[in-house]
């Protein structure tokens, strides 16, 4: 699936977009040019919006949403216009995901992976359009009947980030649709461009004017005000839990609109001494290597049997040391360039704070050389303690901390020793242990003997800080709609007034 079907260059000049309001492309003002992470080329320049277009766009979901030509539409009807919308992602597969590498820096081959994770989330919420429903309650007495009904929320305020431009958004917006709401996104200013091209696609598939509008431009002046504004319904955030706070802090103080919040992460892999440590070691690689660390749900912190823990650690650094880290539009790189300057700083600082504070480097600790662009060889670090700051802080970036374990009870205290909860992975080939961590780690997202693995189907979210909220699935949908309790009366009334 994921072969690479053209020779892919960069274009020759930065490809200019508009931002999309009310079903109408609108040119922007000023704009914010974008330069490949990979090959510090511009490639893209995005409108720098105003608040008044974030206000024209809130107000054209709201007409869409009050009308009723959405949301009073069948699920059926709704579903038609999702899998026609998940057709045209298929026709346009490869341009969306050549977009997303020269903004985000991701190596092709996984950008295409991931366009068809969000062809199936698109496929997913059909289905679940349609079986979309409420309950009834026949056991209220004979003189009541009660049902209730999901209503969608209304109008959705979305915020992306900049690791996973067009998957994240893809793991919400045909769920939120499905629901019936009408949104305004707002994705990260580095890389709004595929969020732009959905724009696109959805108007193609079928989807009324006003129901999916995006505005871009950045988080401080448009991001807050979306958060703030207080015709929008719900707000979900994916990004720093800094800005998740203020979310929340927002929300309190304009209209209590319902939060979805998926935040950082510190994730545990937890390995014991009778697993494959080979099969281990290659999930470990992959889990703290997958689009750079740059992902809320990498595997950031190794914990692994003390038995087995030196074997394991070389085993680990050999096969880290042989990850290709190259130009992300070349098919053969495994691991692309780090996606902003800011965070391939943060990065770098880490990397030193894990040495000054005693931390050993095991495999790379430095950044990679290719001549242009940010890249950051795989890291391993051995002899982490919980007080060092590569034990605690989520550095998003490809640097693995290593922590060792004697029995069950020290893993599970190791692998939740952290305020955040959103994944966690577990190798053994021991039902007993495998089950015992599993339910005693808090996290949103287990995998065992296995690592990122998943669909559309499961849901997605925190414990903890890591977030409130679920997304995809049947719960992702049934998050963006409320429940109205209806009671029916059957047969005369008990008059109160005699
Ligand atoms: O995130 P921000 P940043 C973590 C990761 C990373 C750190 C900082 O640790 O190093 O966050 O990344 C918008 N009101 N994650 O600074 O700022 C912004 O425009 C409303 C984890 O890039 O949170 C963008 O669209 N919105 C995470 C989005 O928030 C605001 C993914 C995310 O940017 C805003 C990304 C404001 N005041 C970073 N300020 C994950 N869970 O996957 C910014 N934004």
């Amino acid at each position: 699936m994921n072969k690479v079907s053209r020779i892919l260059t960069l274009p020759e000049t930065p490809r200019t977009f508009g931002f999309f309001v009310d079903g109408e492309w609108r040119e922007g003002g000023d704009l914010f040019e974008r330069a490949s992470p990979g090959h510090g080329v511009a490639v893209t320049r995005i409108p720098k919006c105003t608040v008044a277009d974030l206000d024209d766009a809130v107000a054209a979901a709201r007409r869409a949403f009050e009308d009723r030509r959405w949301s009073g539409l069948s699920g059926a009807e709704r579903a038609g216009v999702l899998l026609r919308a998940a057709a045209i992602l298929r026709q346009r597969r490869d341009e969306i995901a050549y977009w997303e590498v020269l903004e985000n820096g991701k190596p092709i081959t996984q950008a295409l992976g991931e366009i068809d994770h969000c062809i199936a989330c698109f496929e997913t919420a059909a289905g679940v359009a349609r079986l979309l429903h409420g309950e009834s309650f026949n056991s209220l007495g004979d003189k009541l009947f009660g049902l209730t009904l999901r209503e969608p929320i209304g109008v959705v305020g979305l915020i992306t980030p900049w690791n996973f431009p067009f998957l994240i958004l893809c793991e919400r917006v045909p769920f939120i649709l499905a629901s019936g709401c009408a949104l305004v996104v707002k994705p990260s200013e580095v890389t709004s461009a595929t969020t732009l091209l959905l724009a696109e696609v959805l108007a193609e598939a079928g989807l009324p004017a006003g129901v999916y509008n995006v505005v871009t431009g950045s988080g401080r002046t448009i991001g807050q005000a979306l958060t703030e504004h207080p015709d929008v319904d719900m707000l979900s955030f994916t990004g720093s839990t800094a800005v998740g706070q203020s979310c929340v802090q927002a929300s309190a103080a304009s209209n209590f609109k319902k939060l979805g919040l998926e935040l950082g992460g510190k994730n545990p892999i937890v390995v014991f001494a009778d697993s494959n440590l080979e099969d281990a070691a290659d999930a470990a690689a992959f889990g703290i290597s997958f689009n750079t660390g740059q992902c809320c749900v990498s595997s950031s912190r190794l914990i692994v049997e003390a038995s087995v823990a030196d074997a394991f650690e070389a085993l680990l650094a050999e096969k880290m040391a042989r990850i290709r880290v190259g130009d992300p539009l070349d098919a053969a790189t495994q691991v692309g360039a780090i996606t902003t300057e800011a965070q391939n700083a943060t990065i770098l600082g880490f990397i030193d704070k894990g040495r000054s504070e005693g931390a050993r480097v095991v495999t790379g600790g430095a950044a990679v050389d290719l001549g242009r662009g940010s890249y950051i060889a795989p890291t391993l670090f051995s002899g982490v303690t919980r007080d060092m700051a590569i034990a605690c802080d989520e550095i998003f970036g490809p640097v693995l901390s290593s922590f060792r374990f004697e029995t069950v009870e020290e893993a599970v205290a190791l692998a939740n020793d952290t305020v955040y909860g959103l994944a966690a992975s577990v190798w053994t080939r021991d039902i007993d242990k495998a089950l015992t961590v599993t339910r005693r780690v808090r996290a949103g997202r287990f995998w065992v003997n296995t690592i990122m693995a998943g669909g559309p189907e499961m849901p997605l979210g925190g414990f903890k800080q890591s977030g409130w909220g679920r997304e995809a699935g049947m719960l992702g949908v049934e998050e963006y709609t409320q429940v109205k309790s209806v009671h029916i009366e059957t047969g005369p009334r008990a008059r109160w007034i005699a």
